[in-house]
């Protein structure tokens, strides 16, 4: 019997920990966004997915220009698909990587620089004044840069916040318009990676990252893959 009580703890323990590595601030309501196959906070280092960005709605986890999700339910109709209806009634815009589609090709296009997975959920329609916060699991405190997937049609600028507070500056992003490309809508779709965009220093534990939109806009941002600094 003893030997079982430690296990009835067990739970309360973790919580009282989970709590005690949280460097959030107290006032923030919002949550992980925590839906298959995203069930735990995403951790880094590792790939942090932007479409996976926390709940708690407008104001809270996100600002978006308007409620619309001109990606979910609208470019990509309403059809019972995941990746089309992804986070539909969100503000945020979401979308996805289309390849072999015809007669153009979307995001597998000549043009791209950096190929893309298939299928990879973005945040797009992206405007300065915007923002989205990600809740993250932090393994190891210290300094880390990340290397952003993304596409940019003029160029811009974002930058990110730590539990609060301004933690990068203004980070540029290089544009990834071609104008051999004569297809003027598929400049939104020129696939890139910007290597060691940012160095952060992070601490041990639950933290928030806000991304912010500063400058230009009209860039698609999908994953940042975080590494420890050498
Ligand atoms: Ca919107
Ligand atoms: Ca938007």
């Amino acid at each position: 019997m003893r030997r079982t009580i430690p296990f009835l703890f067990l739970p309360t323990l973790l919580a009282v920990i989970a709590v005690a590595q949280s460097n959030l601030p107290k006032t923030y309501k919002g949550t992980p966004y925590l839906h298959a196959p995203q069930i735990a906070p995403q951790t880094i280092p590792g790939k942090v997915e932007c479409a996976f960005y926390d709940e708690g709605g407008e104001g809270v986890a996100y600002h978006d220009t308007d409620a619309v999700n001109q990606g979910s339910g609208k470019l990509n109709p309403a059809n019972g698909t995941y990746l089309n209806e992804f986070r539909l009634r969100e503000g945020v815009d979401i979308s996805y990587t289309k390849f072999h589609n015809s007669p153009e090709r979307i995001d597998d296009n000549p043009w791209t620089i950096v190929m893309p997975p298939a299928n990879q959920l973005y945040v797009g329609w992206t405007e300065p004044g915007e923002w989205f916060n990600i809740t993250v699991e932090v393994h190891h405190a210290g300094a880390y840069t990340a290397d952003l997937l993304y596409t940019s049609n003029r160029g811009g600028t974002i930058s990110i916040d730590l539990n609060g507070r301004p933690a990068t500056g203004p980070l540029t992003i290089p544009t990834t318009n071609n104008p051999a490309d004569p297809v003027a809508w598929r400049q939104w779709h020129h696939w890139n990676i910007a290597s060691n965009l940012l160095k952060l220093k992070l601490p041990t534990g639950r933290s928030v990252l806000t991304i912010h939109i500063l400058t230009e806009g009209q860039m698609n941002l999908a994953t940042f893959d975080f590494r420890p600094l050498s």
